[in-house]
């Protein structure tokens, strides 16, 4: 009997097509940065606020969702080139819609991109988009134990960004416990606290962005 593993190939084809993406994002001198989380963390706020932060750098931006293009809109607002991707009824981006709405920029023109994928903490794991950089941001409003219960998604991020601490009293919420548990999952993660609502913690997670473009940079020579 021949049986077909549907799923080991599309898992295989996103592999091959996200190596290629991250081929283009270096050899353009692109940062790329998949931004991942749970609904609602402040993935697009935090999109928005390090606009305000990397003045010099020239950022555009893909805005993964199920159906609207709201938070795409919220984007072109501010003026950053953006590309909205609608996944329909799938709950992540896959490397094969980066590597299409990749036709939409001048990328040599860029130095970050930032892919804002389906808010969801489980599906976009298994997703390589071949970005340089993966974050996970979740919020203390998700509930303290959020980290570990989603060991995957912090296992394979080089950065965790804990939001909304402004609010973390009012929620009942241990942030240091996020943050321990993130790093328990993964010592190497760069962990960032922050609220983008009284502009905590940004121009750190700014200042590890603008590093590792400016190491790209230099790498690339
Ligand atoms: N109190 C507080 N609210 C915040 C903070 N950051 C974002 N918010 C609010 O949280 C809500 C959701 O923010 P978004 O940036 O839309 O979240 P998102 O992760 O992009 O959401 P989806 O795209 O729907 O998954 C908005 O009402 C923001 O104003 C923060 O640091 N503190
Ligand atoms: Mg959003």
């Amino acid at each position: 009997m021949h049986v077909i593993g549907v799923g080991r190939d599309v898992f295989e084809i996103n592999k091959k097509i996200a190596e290629r993406n991250r081929r283009t994002f270096d050899e353009s001198g692109v940062l790329a940065i998949n931004f991942m989380g749970a609904v609602g963390s402040g993935k697009t706020a935090m999109i928005e606020a390090l606009h305000k932060k990397l003045k010099g750098c020239r950022i555009a931006a893909i805005a993964g969702d199920i159906v609207s293009d709201l938070d795409a809109n919220r984007l072109k607002k501010l003026g950053i080139p953006v590309v909205g991707v609608n996944t329909g009824k799938e709950c992540h981006l896959d490397a094969h819609l980066v590597e299409h709405a990749l036709d939409d920029f001048n990328l040599k023109d860029l130095d970050i991109l930032f892919i804002e994928n389906v808010g969801n903490l489980i599906c976009p794991v298994d997703f390589d988009l071949g970005t340089q950089l993966n974050v996970t941001i979740v919020s203390v409003s998700e509930g303290d134990d959020t980290v570990e219960k989603h060991p995957m998604i912090f296992a394979s991020s080089d950065a965790a960004v804990i939001n909304k601490i402004d609010i973390a009293e009012a929620v009942d919420a241990d942030a240091d416990k996020m943050r321990k548990d993130a790093l328990h999952i993964n010592p190497g993660l760069k962990v960032f606290l922050t609220s983008i609502r009284k502009d905590n913690g940004i121009d750190d997670f700014a200042d590890w962005i603008r590093n590792k473009k400016d190491e790209g940079k230099r790498r690339k020579g």
